[in-house]
C-alpha cells in the first residue's frame, strides 16, 4: 500500500471504529458515516481526502477494513469497533476449530480469564494459522491459540463473520482454549 493509502486506512480506522468524535463525526447506530460529512470534517482537521483516494482504499485495502453503502453516500467499517454500533451481525456456524493471535505476554492472563474483548466489541478469530500470527505479531512475540469453536457452538455461544472474514464471538471461556502443552506450561 502507498504512504498515502497507508496513512487514509488509518486516519479511517481511528474515526470510523474508535473515535469518530475526534473530527466531530457523528456513526449512525449501525456505524455509518455519511461520506461527504467525513470529507468534509476530515478536511477541517488536516487529512485531505479525494473521493477517488477514498473509493481507492475502500477497493484495495489489504484487509477490506470499509465498505460502502449500495449508493455509496455512507461509509463503515466491517469490524474492529470499539464504539458501541450494532453491525446486525447474523450468528453462524463456525468452522469446527478457529484460531486466536496474541502475544506470549498476555498468556497467562489468558489462561486465567480466557479471551476477552477488551476494548472491542468482540475477540477476533480466524480461521487460519497464518493471519492469527500476522495478528498476534502487532503485540510482540506471536502465539496461537487453538479455540473449540465446535464445542463453544454446542454449547450455545455465538459466532458471526464480519464481511471482510473475520470471525467474531464475544469471549472465549478458559474451557474452550485448547491449549498445547508448551502453552499449558508456560508462566
Ligand atoms: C489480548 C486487526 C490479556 C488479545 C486484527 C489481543 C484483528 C488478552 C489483545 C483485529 C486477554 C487485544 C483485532 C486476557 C485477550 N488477558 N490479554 N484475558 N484476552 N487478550 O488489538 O485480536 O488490522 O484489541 O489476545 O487483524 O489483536 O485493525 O485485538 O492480543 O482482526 O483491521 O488482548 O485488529 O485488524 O488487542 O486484533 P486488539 P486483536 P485491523
Amino acid at each position: 500500500m502507498s504512504k498515502s493509502l497507508t496513512t487514509t486506512s488509518k486516519f479511517l480506522s481511528l474515526v470510523l471504529r474508535h473515535k469518530p468524535e475526534e473530527i466531530g463525526l457523528q456513526l449512525n447506530e449501525e456505524g455509518w458515516a455519511n461520506v461527504n460529512e467525513l470529507l468534509e470534517k476530515a478536511v477541517q482537521h488536516g487529512m485531505t481526502i479525494s473521493p477517488a483516494l477514498l473509493d481507492e482504499v475502500v477497493n484495495t485495502n489489504d484487509k477490506k477494513r470499509f465498505a460502502f453503502n449500495a449508493d455509496k453516500s455512507q461509509i463503515r467499517a466491517n469490524q474492529g469497533h470499539s464504539v458501541d454500533i450494532n453491525l446486525n451481525l447474523v450468528a453462524i456456524e463456525p468452522p469446527p476449530i478457529l484460531y486466536h493471535g496474541t502475544a506470549t505476554r498476555f498468556l497467562e492472563s489468558i489462561k486465567e480469564k480466557g479471551l476477552l474483548a477488551g476494548d472491542r466489541q468482540h475477540v477476533h478469530l480466524s480461521a487460519n494459522q497464518e493471519v492469527a500470527v500476522s495478528v498476534g505479531a502487532r503485540h510482540g512475540q506471536p502465539i496461537v491459540i487453538t479455540v473449540n469453536a465446535e464445542q463453544m457452538a454446542k454449547d450455545g455461544l455465538l459466532f458471526y463473520v464480519s464481511d471482510n472474514g473475520v470471525w467474531l464471538t464475544e469471549k472465549v471461556p478458559v474451557g474452550y482454549l485448547m491449549l498445547s502443552s508448551e502453552q499449558k506450561s508456560a508462566l
